[in-house]
């Protein structure tokens, strides 16, 4: 398959806990693809958009260097090479544009059980050993705090045992990593979640409105992820008390009903989880013939 300059290019994680998440979503954006046959590759059949599957790490350098203009990626990578570039007087030519609200992770601090902890302070003069130079080293510029930083590509946390470092820096989701190799998280250094990024590269006209397309379905998406719709009826006189229980409800379509007074149907998207509770509040407030459905798709 023939990869054209036309067509907009989205870099993907090839394997790992990112790309089921990214392919599911663009997918839900309404993109469809055939997997090239290295597996390198993804042709959009619907849409002048192709996906690249590369290694997580690469992402914000072929973002960066205009090899695709958009990229979905954590934080936590996004971050490290902006360190690395300012530490070495260059920029990173990419912006991120949105959170994507999963891979979540933070970035922390994590000491041996028994050793000493008490504070920021602890780490002067010690051994750190992570994969995260760069945000480490910004941390601790920050914090006035001189140590070595012992670079690990892997399995950091074993650096201890191995008595390579005194502490580590790395990510954390659940912590059971940690727990299994008797450490104990002191410090969050970086809250980090997958994000898109895109190329600080202008793009012709025709590519930017397909940006555009693909930028604004992918924040429908996430918008409905929460979203319900409600629809119920009540007394004109509740409608204030009603609609300040709505939760993330903004302006909810009073329609009126034939024949029952001053009771109306009100119709409004939420953007938040409705629970139980608030359908008894709302019921409590005068609200009767209660339904919440489910948003499928979302245009704003
Ligand atoms: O091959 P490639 O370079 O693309 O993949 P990779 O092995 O570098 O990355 P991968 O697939 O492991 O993670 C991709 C991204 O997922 C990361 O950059 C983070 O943004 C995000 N993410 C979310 C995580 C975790 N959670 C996570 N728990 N990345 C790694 N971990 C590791 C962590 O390094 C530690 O070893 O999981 C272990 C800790 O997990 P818990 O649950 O035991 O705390
Ligand atoms: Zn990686």
């Amino acid at each position: 398959m023939e990869i054209s300059e036309q067509r907009i290019k989205i870099a993907v994680q090839k394997t790992g806990r990112l790309t089921d998440h990214s392919l599911d979503l663009l997918e839900r954006c309404g993109l469809k693809f055939i997997q090239s046959k290295d597996q390198l590759f993804c042709y959009g059949e619907n849409m002048p958009v192709d996906l690249l599957l590369v290694r997580d790490d690469d992402i914000p350098g072929l973002v960066s260097e205009d090899v695709c203009d958009l990229g979905i990626v954590g934080q936590n990578i996004v971050e490290e090479k902006r360190f690395a570039l300012e530490q070495a007087g260059s920029t990173a030519c990419y912006d991120q544009v949105f959170e994507l609200d999963f891979g979540h992770c933070r970035l922390s601090l994590a000491a041996p059980e028994n050793a000493e902890f008490s504070g920021v302070d602890s780490l002067q003069g010690k051994r750190i050993a992570t994969s995260y130079v760069a945000t480490l080293q910004d941390y601790l510029s920050r914090n006035s705090i001189e140590a070595e930083t012992v670079y690990f590509s892997g399995a950091v946390e074993i650096a201890p045992r191995l008595g390579k470092a005194d502490f580590i820096c790395d990510l954390v989701s659940s912590g059971a990593t940690l727990t299994a190799n008797h450490l104990t998280e002191v410090e969050t250094i970086l809250e980090s979640e997958a994000v898109i990024i895109q190329t600080r590269e202008p793009l012709s006209d025709e590519k930017q409105e397909w940006v555009n397309r693909i930028l604004q379905r992918l924040d429908g998406v996430l918008q409905v992820r929460e979203s319900k719709y409600i629809m119920l009826h009540a007394p004109r006189s509740a409608l204030d008390e009603i609609s300040a229980l709505l939760p993330g409800s903004e302006y909810p379509t009073i329609i009126p009903l034939d024949g029952q007074g001053d009771r109306v149907a009100v119709h409004a998207v939420c953007k938040e989880s409705i629970f139980w509770e608030t359908l008894e509040n709302l019921k409590a407030a005068g609200a009767s013939s209660l339904l919440v459905l489910p948003v499928e798709k979302m245009l704003a």
